[in-house]
């Protein structure tokens, strides 16, 4: 029946329809077709067959008129399918057919894999919700919406905690990604007034910290520039009852400097541009983004994918949901306003070439807005304080100081501002009912980027991405068949590369290229961003993933400046440029301007510039060091939890709409380890579960086993399933574990549990009748 077209009518109920051996084997019960119950006549999609047995199909209850299409038009949803598994080429071409036909998720086992389309598809209304809430994950078409709701129906039953990994370079689709699934969990999980709050609170938090956090770059109109870590805290009826924010280093340098063809944070374009004539009255604010000095960097303020003022509704909107009054706004957005104004602060030099104040307009409006002293601002700006024996002596500013402490001190503002809106955000979002919860998760990170110049911010970035690289490896490659040894099952490796080794070169104490930054940036005298990358290539110029100037030609055929260093990312190879490495590691804000911080009159920045921080004597942390941390925590706080997988790919580097290149989809399927991934789940199991918790879930299955099994839990689990008629290649006893080779299998005995509950529920309902 495969490759020919039905006739519209030739279908109907409980029809039975022959189907591939080969699709009766791999556990999907999926046809797909041109009209589905649901749908309207004419319009595509993809509808499910219920039940599967040897090769023939039954349609349940679902309208079936309408027309199938061929099997290989469409393609294979679940790569685990895919006859020619080792092939790199049948891959590209199953992902290419269904990207082609609007089908952009595929999976690999539980893994979803996602082709940014770079157009609107209507598959995320309601009632594609509505369809995939509590059905079993291979029952359907692939969706973002399986994904979340088999992590959430995993969660309620086994009360543990999960999270979603969602993973691609910058402008694959990770933020939309996570979009999605946050509303798939508000609207489709159950609902009271009390939490619709919460809910709401938890949707609105997006607009903020998006205006906030995100900004237009070469790769992407929305690209976040900081990374994101939610947990969706859920009570034991599976109500979304809270949630947390933790925010991932900030790219703060965009805020004083953007390259051509990039933005500053929406915020700034979405109050210049929508902010109402009071408000930008009172914030001494124009309604032209080109007046000011910190939007005109990149020459692209207007985007045509962007509507500046309609976001400006929606923000406030989201704001006053997440419980901004009137005094918040204003506070938060005279320090937004502060930050253009200070930008256009701009000094000449003296006849010693020291700094002088050009014009006092905009001075005198961050002075205001910040509830700073005037006078006192200005001096902090064009001079340094010196503490010299017990006498503080004043050194004047040139003029390319003056420049660097005024930008330093925007960044520090707004990184500070941003740092208290997320905590805002939480403190909204808090549940304080200690009743017992579980969480679901959501990792939405900044992707791995190549620019022209690439910087420290490009270095975090991509250092974080092969931060997840690894985590995934270990989770999946590496745990996985470990365990299979653990267990004794018998396995035959599959090789991969791992990225170690490079995550080693960056972040390994006293040997990393981090350490060796953090050691310049301590070292008194000389140390230079040059310095800083002499010492990098004594130590590490013969690493196998780093490469000199002196080395380019050798490693990467490719020759390198002399202030820049290339390395090897699994991704693919980067050159940092060298320039401002040891000062945005250090990040210092000179000590008077955090005094003149410090007396603001400004609530926000109060909070922001806290009296306690001046005490310390010690040098804080670098900005490196802090990350790394920081990533160190986040990966321990991951690896607790069960983990789902998201990999975005980018179709495109035009964001075209349809375009699929497959040179640039070939590589990402290469560097994020796909193939190795399916390989490793074709050889190996869908599930497991220790014998003692399989044996109490469905042990009321057989007889034998109900309502105790008297002996070792593995025989018990073992008689269960010879009494369920498993064949042997359906699964293996483990030292500890049984392993379910299909996914299938398990969505089978789930069914017989259900309708064994539903049997021994209706049995003593009827026993006890006559008590009541
Ligand atoms: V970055 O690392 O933050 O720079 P992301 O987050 O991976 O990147 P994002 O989700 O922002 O990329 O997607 C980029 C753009 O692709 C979006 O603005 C949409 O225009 C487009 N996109 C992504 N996913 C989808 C989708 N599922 N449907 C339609 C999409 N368009
Ligand atoms: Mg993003």
């Amino acid at each position: 029946m495969w490759g020919q077209k039905l006739e519209r009518g030739s279908l109907h109920n409980n029809a039975e329809i022959e189907i591939g051996s080969d699709i009766s084997n791999g556990g999907s019960s999926m046809i797909l077709f041109t009209c589905p119950f649901g749908l309207k006549q004419g319009e595509r999609g993809e509808g499910h067959v219920l039940g599967l047995s040897k090769g023939k199909v039954k349609l349940g209850q679902l309208d079936l008129e309408g027309a199938l299409i061929a099997r290989d038009q469409v393609g294979i949803q679940d790569f685990v399918l895919l006859d020619a598994h080792n092939s790199e080429t049948a891959f590209l071409d199953n992902l290419k057919k269904r990207f082609t036909e609007d089908l952009i998720y595929t999976y690999i086992g539980t893994l979803l894999i996602s082709v940014n389309p770079y157009k609107e598809l209507d598959i995320y209304a309601k009632k594609q919700m509505d369809l995939y809430m509590g059905v079993n994950f291979f029952e359907l078409p692939p969706h973002i919406y399986a994904l979340a709701d088999n992590a959430y129906h995993t969660m309620l039953t086994e009360a543990n905690n999960h999270f979603i990994l969602i993973s691609g370079e910058s402008g694959a689709g990770k933020t939309e990604a996570s979009k999605k699934i946050l509303q798939y969990y508000a609207v489709s999980c159950p609902s009271s007034t009390l939490l619709d709050t919460v809910r709401d609170r938890m949707l609105m938090s997006n607009p903020v910290l998006e205006a906030f956090g995100n900004a237009k770059t070469m790769k992407n109109d929305n690209s976040s520039r900081f990374g994101k870590y939610m947990d969706i805290q859920f009570d034991s009826q599976g109500d979304a009852v809270g949630g947390h924010i933790l925010s991932y280093l900030l790219e703060k340098s965009r805020v004083v400097h953007q390259n051509h063809g990039e933005r500053n944070f929406h915020i700034f374009y979405q109050l210049v541009e929508g902010g109402e004539e009071d408000l930008l009255r009172h914030l001494g604010l124009e309604k032209d983004t080109k007046r000011y000095s910190y939007l005109v960097q990149g020459e692209c303020s207007n985007v045509s994918s962007i509507n500046d003022k309609n976001d400006w509704k929606t923000v406030k909107n989201a704001l006053s949901v997440i419980d901004f009054d009137a005094n918040d706004i204003e506070h938060l957005f005279g320090i937004i306003a502060s930050v253009l104004h200070l930008g256009n602060v701009h000094f000449d030099g003296d006849t010693k070439g020291y700094a002088t104040l050009n014009s006092n307009a905009a001075l005198r409006w961050v002075s205001k807005l910040l509830g700073v002293h005037v006078q006192v601002l200005h001096e902090a700006l064009t001079f340094r304080k010196i503490e010299a024996k017990s006498e503080e002596v004043l050194s004047p500013f040139t003029v390319d100081h003056a420049i660097y402490a005024r930008d330093a001190l925007a960044k520090a503002i707004y990184g500070r501002a941003f740092t208290w809106l997320v905590n805002r955000i939480n403190e909204s979002l808090e549940n304080k009912d200690s009743n017992r919860k579980t969480v679901i998760g959501l990792l939405d990170i900044y992707g791995f980027e190549v620019f022209t110049v690439n910087s420290f911010e490009q270095f975090c970035i991509n250092y974080c991405n092969e931060k997840l690289q690894q985590l995934f490896i270990q989770l999946t490659l590496k745990a996985e068949q470990e365990e299979y040894e653990a267990e004794g099952i018998g396995w035959e490796p599959v090789q991969f590369f791992n990225n170690k080794i490079i995550c080693d070169l960056v972040e390994e104490k006293h040997r990393g290229i981090i350490s060796v930054l953090d050691e310049e940036c301590v070292r008194p005298g000389d140390a230079t961003d040059l310095t800083f990358l002499e010492k990098l290539e004594e130590k590490m110029g013969n690493h196998p993933h780093f490469v000199t100037h002196k080395l380019a030609d050798k490693k990467t055929r490719k020759s390198l400046e002399r202030g820049d260093f290339r390395l090897l990312h699994y991704a693919g190879e980067v050159t940092y440029c060298v320039v401002g490495f040891i000062d945005k590691n250090n990040d210092l804000l000179y000590k008077n301007i955090k005094a003149v911080m410090r007396l603001s009159k400004n609530p926000i920045i109060q909070q922001c510039f806290p009296a306690t921080e001046g005490d310390s004597r010690r040098r804080p942390e670098t900005v490196a060091t802090q990350f790394k941390n920081s990533l160190l925590q986040l990966t321990e706080i991951l690896t607790a939890k069960e983990a789902w997988y998201v990999r975005c790919l980018k179709s495109n580097d035009n964001k075209q709409p349809g375009k699929f290149d497959e040179v640039l989809v070939r590589h990402q399927v290469k560097y994020l380890g796909l193939m190795e991934h399916l390989r490793v789940r074709r050889a190996g199991f869908a599930y497991r579960r220790r014998y003692e918790v399989f044996l109490q879930r469905y042990k009321a299955l057989c007889p034998a086993t109900w309502p105790h099994w008297r002996g070792v839990p593995a025989d018990g689990v073992e008689t269960l399933v010879q009494h369920l008629g498993y064949q042997s290649d359906e699964y293996k006893m483990g030292r500890t574990k049984i392993f379910i080779r299909y996914a299938r299998t398990l969505f089978a005995i789930e069914d017989a549990f259900e309708i064994c509950k539903h049997e021994l529920a209706t049995k003593l309902q009827a026993k006890y009748k006559g008590y009541r």
